[in-house]
């Protein structure tokens, strides 16, 4: 069995990039639930979210929501960031929230609302110009609701052109990432519903176009590590939004809903070499805390990511390679098991401190009073939501 010594040092390569809108207040379409102390504005947002990396050390990066994050000046919050500790991350675009896009937008049959989109995502690489981001992160809501609605391939060609108008203005270090989803806004079809589909058009793009997989946006049932296996096979897998769910894309705390999964998608991560210094994968977060407190919230996600990301590290590769190619299935199987059970979490607490960090990280956040004091100084304003 692998020991823990052996793979911390590999520990240190992790990075989890936090989503600012973790930060405003969320809910379903039925109940938004306001908290005290959540953010007015983006620079609320990041020094939040410089919270999580001071009792982790894990989340040096916070990605923006464009146009949730605009601000009159982006080397602003940039500095607002370094002078946090943390730095600006992937810029997502946002087509979604507009009347315009009511029959889609990047895949719109009118030229004007399709240039509308177009242009929306041109502004997007002028806001990474400014924050030094290198990914472009593109989620559509783009899909139709009723069986011959529109012209299935029409907007599947429409989607090629306009993504194709994109990455050509991306700048030699950056990347475009397309994430699938496969239902919800629209029902009957989506446009870009599953990593085929992304896959085949980032990769009629370019080398520096790649896929976003977020782990909600699977039918129930799907091996979504299989497709992570594919995906970094085939050089593609550009990012994941983490979170989980029981039954749609319920945005939870990633490793809450199934933490069994999320060890199996980092044994692929790491068996694929997408993990750490060696892999390009960027690692975000995508989630909503719509009933517990936010900055723990987040807190306990990227914990659960280190714990499960320790876990895959532990899995004895040799061992198992050994029983695959004997053909132990139960070998094999109980190899990987023994690394899913272990309990890291008392090496972990240790190996934190030896880096002067919290053993505790829950406990330090608590501790420190930040939360009653931007519940005690926020007062006034608009709190930040989901879509403000
Ligand atoms: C869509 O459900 C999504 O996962 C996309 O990543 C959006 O950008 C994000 O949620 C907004 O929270
Ligand atoms: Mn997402």
């Amino acid at each position: 069995m692998t020991d823990f010594d052996t793979i911390a040092p590999r520990l240190a390569e992790q990075r989890i990039e936090l989503p600012s809108w973790a930060f405003g207040n969320s809910g379903t379409r039925f109940k938004v639930f306001s908290q005290p102390g959540v953010p007015r504005d983006p620079f609320e947002k990041i020094s939040d979210a410089a919270q999580v990396h001071r009792h982790t050390g894990l989340a040096p990066t916070v990605a923006l929501h464009i146009p949730w994050d605009r601000v009159d000046s982006y080397a602003d919050l940039a500095k607002h960031a370094e002078d946090n500790g943390v730095g600006l991350g992937t810029i997502n675009s946002n087509t979604f929230q507009d009347d315009d896009y009511k029959l889609g937008s990047v895949t719109h049959r009118d030229d004007r609302i399709r240039q509308k989109a177009i242009d929306h995502h041109f502004a997007c690489i002028d806001v990474m110009h400014e924050t030094g981001s290198r990914d472009l992160k593109i989620w559509l809501a783009d899909g139709t609701n009723y069986p011959g609605q529109d012209d299935l391939r029409g907007r599947q060609d429409r989607l090629a052109d306009s993504l194709a108008k994109i990455y050509e203005r991306i700048g030699p270090a950056q990347r475009l990432v397309l994430e699938y989803k496969f239902f919800e806004p629209a029902f009957y079809h989506m446009d870009v519903p599953d990593w085929g589909t992304s896959y085949a058009q980032v990769a009629a793009l370019g080398e520096r176009a790649m896929v976003c997989l977020d782990t909600g946006h699977h039918a129930p049932g799907t091996n979504i590590e299989f497709i992570v296996m594919q995906l970094l096979r085939l050089g593609r897998l550009g990012s994941f939004d983490f979170n989980s769910r029981f039954y749609a894309d319920d945005d939870l705390i990633v490793g809450a809903a199934d933490p069994f999964q999320l060890f199996r998608i980092l044994v692929e991560v790491v068996r694929g070499g997408g993990y750490g210094d060696d892999g390009d994968v960027a690692f975000m977060l995508d989630q909503c805390h719509n009933i517990e407190d936010k900055i723990p919230g987040q807190i306990r996600s990227v914990l659960n990511v280190q714990e499960m990301t320790a876990r895959a590290l532990l899995v004895d590769a040799d061992a198992l390679a050994g029983a695959q190619a004997e053909g132990d299935v139960l070998a094999a199987n109980g190899i990987l098991m023994d690394a899913f059970y272990r309990d890291v979490r008392p090496a972990l607490a240790e190996w934190r401190a030896s880096r002067g960090l919290p053993e505790d990280p829950m406990r330090a956040y608590a501790e420190s009073g930040y939360g009653a004091r931007i519940a005690a100084d926020r007062v006034g304003g608009a709190q930040a939501g989901w879509g403000a």
